[in-house]
């Protein structure tokens, strides 16, 4: 096999592969993030922090489904402060670390940036689309209030600031999105999270798989990747280039990664697959992936990215 470089970067910060830890699953504790920074990851990326630590909601919240998950965690995380003074030990590790902002009001978030803002951390990525707060709306869905808030957090430091958006479905959807996203200085969007308020029941049970919200929650894995893949596709021909895009959304192999990749993500992340598999996945899926470009005659990422040929 040839060399396959998989390097890419964010905003400049260099990654040496196209393959990281979603927000999401395993990147809550130090420990949990220790194992990341020590795995084929390309970089650390942390669960998503409000102001304060939060347990989450009430078990039962995750459940396997044969083609991926649902879950209604609702941020379970350390709060901000525990992540902030973990960062000299993540970046320790020897990679980019990446922290994910989920404050439940504009006030929060600008707090939460301005603290990382002062940081050692490499990048910000602030979630709009946390589906799983009882009486909280996505912020993703509410058009201007993401351009209120983009205003207010894109102007507090200089490390690349990027968010995380929830799925569309409307072609409307994604014209307005990206013509917001235009008027600021945001250097990424990583697309997708979960599809927010999906219903699994257990016939045999008569009940939902999971308690929170009476069962109602954010479907991931491969029932999703044909919307993450839409997204990425719709964003990159929305958007300049001056805006790059992490792709998420159902990866488990190489050839799902590559799919994103012709999509035109410049990264992905992973989430389900990591839940299930461990940190193992990474390394596998990365040489998946390399064996696929290897039989297409592709050693790097660039001969492929944004390439998806029109029929
Ligand atoms: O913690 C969660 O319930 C959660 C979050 Br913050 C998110 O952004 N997406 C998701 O599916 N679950």
């Amino acid at each position: 096999m040839q060399h396959i470089d998989l390097s890419t970067n964010i905003a400049g910060i260099k990654l040496d592969s196209y393959l990281m830890n979603a927000s999401g699953p395993r990147c809550t504790s130090l420990q949990e993030l220790e194992v990341i920074g020590k795995s084929a990851s390309a970089a650390i990326v942390t669960k998503s922090c409000t102001i304060a630590f939060r347990e989450g909601n009430p078990e039962p919240r995750y459940s396997d489904l044969p083609l991926g998950s649902i879950q209604s965690m609702g941020l379970p995380n350390l709060g901000y402060k525990a992540y902030l003074e973990m960062v000299p030990q993540l970046k320790s590790l020897g990679k980019p670390v990446l922290v994910s902002i989920s404050g439940f009001s504009l006030e929060e978030n600008i707090e939460m940036v301005s603290a990382f803002q002062n940081s050692d951390i490499d990048i910000i990525e602030v979630n709009f689309s946390c589906p799983n707060i009882p009486g909280k709306a996505q912020v993703a869905y509410d058009f201007e209030q993401v351009e209120t808030a983009l205003s207010k957090l894109t102007v507090l430091g200089d490390k690349p600031l990027g968010i995380k958006l929830a799925p569309y479905f409307d072609m409307s959807h994604f014209i307005a999105m990206a013509e917001i996203l235009k008027k600021f200085p945001v250097k990424f969007i990583t697309c997708v999270n979960s599809i927010g308020n999906t219903l699994i029941i257990d016939p045999e049970t008569e009940s939902p798989m999971i308690k929170p919200k009476g069962g109602f929650g954010g479907l991931c894995g491969d029932y999703i990747k044909p919307i993450g893949l839409a997204n990425v596709r719709a964003f990159r021909e929305l958007l300049p280039e001056s805006i790059q895009i992490i792709g998420v959304g159902g990866i488990k192999n190489g050839i799902d990664a590559f799919e994103y990749l012709l999509a035109g993500a410049d990264a992905v992340q992973i989430a389900t697959c990591f839940e299930k598999e461990g940190a193992n996945c990474f390394s596998r899926i990365e040489n998946e992936l390399k064996a696929f470009m290897d039989k297409k005659g592709y050693n790097k990422l660039s001969d492929a990215k944004g390439k998806l040929k029109p029929l």
